[in-house]
């Protein structure tokens, strides 16, 4: 499968990697909109998080265990935006499901 995510999990493109465990590999994004900008990202691959069903929840399930720990090893403690987007309308690039976690300075109240 060609996929971008797939490769830097795998090692094959370098990334800026800032957590990682069994089922959960982070790294900084390439193009920060934030002073702390990194992508959350499952180990298996799935699309989106469209693609989610009873039977593989536990894949965003791990991601979400992760994401206090990332956010904790960041200094975020005054608190963090998590987005996900979908396909076209939601303007995503990659299609291997990420979470953008983006904190360290107070976020534009609005999201879109
Ligand atoms: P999205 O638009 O939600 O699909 O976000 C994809 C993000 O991935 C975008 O913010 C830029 C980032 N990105 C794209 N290619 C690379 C890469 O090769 N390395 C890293 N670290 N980030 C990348």
């Amino acid at each position: 499968m060609d996929c971008l995510f797939c490769k830097i999990i795998a090692g094959k493109i370098p990334s800026a990697k800032v957590y990682e465990n069994d089922y959960v590999y982070a790294f900084r994004d390439i193009q920060p909109q934030a002073p702390v900008h990194v992508l959350i990202v499952p180990k298996e691959h799935i699309s989106s998080i469209d693609e989610v069903t009873p039977a593989n929840s536990d894949i965003v399930r791990h991601v979400a265990e992760a994401i206090p720990e990332v956010a904790k090893a960041l200094g975020l403690e005054n608190g963090y935006r998590v987005i996900t987007n979908v396909g076209e309308d939601g303007c995503q690039s990659v299609r291997h499901l990420h979470f953008h976690l983006l904190g360290g300075a107070k976020l534009p109240e609005r999201m879109a």
